[in-house]
């Protein structure tokens, strides 16, 4: 990496990685070109960002030049991205609100979201984006949510316990889902194509899934979370919380870490203390060589080594390429 980055470049470098939405990305991009220092070592990085920015400009632009935002387009941004999907007024908005810092509408009316809106829920020493999404009805689903949903990690089915009928709540969004060709599954990998057939015996896209039951502060929650573990406990989990008390939500967290299935792998320069509070999140199952290319694009090339600290290694034991990184290793790159 190049040297004498500032601790203002670091501070908009970091703002960009946890950047919500294009608008934030932008802005973020802007201020690490601001802040950058110009030098010949940093030529190549200020290019990769000048190209960032103009790829950011186009990509909101219309064919007409006219500004065109995708208002159902949400970028993914942190450990990894859960939408919240459910019928009107079951509590999708006040899970966001009560694990985010998103300004989203909680309302006693049904129908009170209208577009998509994103969160960042802290977890630990990470964040995990949460979606907040429109409610579906047997009738209708927004244009443009089918998308949102697709590039999702995590599908939470939201129902209410403090409902009749919490099972018509999951059957509905599930109804709605595969009659557009796909399928929640309650795996932890990531899911590969095919699983079960769909309409017209196409294959159904698999997405993982669970049942995120609110209202457990209820009379009837604890009827209602029986029925629905009875039900769905072969095909999905259900996870079940109160948004007013706030009884469940770590669980909530630490069960959405583990269902994303991912390991926080920590960098550290030669010499130097381990950076422990920005840790790189990448898929489980991930090497020494994707580290390396998640820390900077030409760094696979031209590593040599690393030495690692963590699970199942000695201290500061030298491991090649494709070791397989373990949740917590802290990792020193030679190259
Ligand atoms: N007691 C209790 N009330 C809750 C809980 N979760 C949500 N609510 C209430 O349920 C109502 C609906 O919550 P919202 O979060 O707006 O529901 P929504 O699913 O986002 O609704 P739409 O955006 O219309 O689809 C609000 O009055 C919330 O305060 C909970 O766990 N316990
Ligand atoms: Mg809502």
């Amino acid at each position: 990496m190049p040297a004498n980055l500032t601790p203002e470049y670091r501070n908009a470098e970091k703002e960009y990685r946890a950047a919500a939405s294009p608008a934030e990305k932008l802005a973020a991009l802007e201020r690490m070109l601001a802040t950058i220092p110009k030098h010949k070592g940093t030529d190549h990085l200020q290019g990769d960002i000048k190209r960032r920015i103009s790829r950011m400009k186009n990509a909101s632009q219309g064919p007409a030049g006219t500004r065109h935002l995708d208002i159902f387009a949400v970028e993914s941004s942190g450990a990894g991205q859960v939408v919240l999907l459910g019928t009107p007024n079951v509590g999708k908005s006040a899970v966001v609100a009560a694990t985010t810092k998103a300004k989203v509408q909680v309302a006693d009316y049904p129908f009170a979201t209208a577009v998509p809106v994103p969160g960042m829920m802290p977890f630990e020493d990470i964040k995990i984006q949460l979606v907040d999404l429109p409610p579906v009805t047997p009738e209708h689903m927004p244009a443009g949510m089918m998308g949102t949903i697709r590039s999702a990690d995590i599908v939470a089915v939201v129902v209410s316990l403090a409902d009749d009928d919490p099972l018509s709540q999951v059957q509905i969004p599930l109804d709605t889902l595969k009659s557009r060709g796909v399928k929640l599954v309650n795996t932890p990998e990531v899911p590969e194509m095919p699983a079960a057939q769909g309409p017209d015996d196409k294959p159904l896209f698999p997405i993982r899934g669970f049942i995120l039951a609110t209202h457990l502060d209820s009379p009837p929650a604890g009827d209602n979370l029986q029925a629905l573990n009875e039900l769905y406990d072969d095909q999905l989990q259900v996870r079940a919380v109160s948004c007013t008390t706030g009884e469940n939500l770590d669980q909530l967290k630490a069960f959405i870490f583990e269902f994303l299935d991912v390991v926080r792998v920590y960098s550290k320069v030669p010499g130097k203390k381990a950076d422990k509070k920005d840790p790189f999140v990448l898929p489980r199952g991930s090497t020494v060589l994707d580290l390396a290319g998640a820390v900077h694009r030409d760094l696979p090339d031209q590593l040599r080594y690393a030495r690692i600290w963590g699970a199942g290694t000695y201290p500061g034991q030298t491991v090649q390429r494709q070791h397989v990184l373990s949740d917590a290793d802290i990792l020193e790159l030679h190259t």
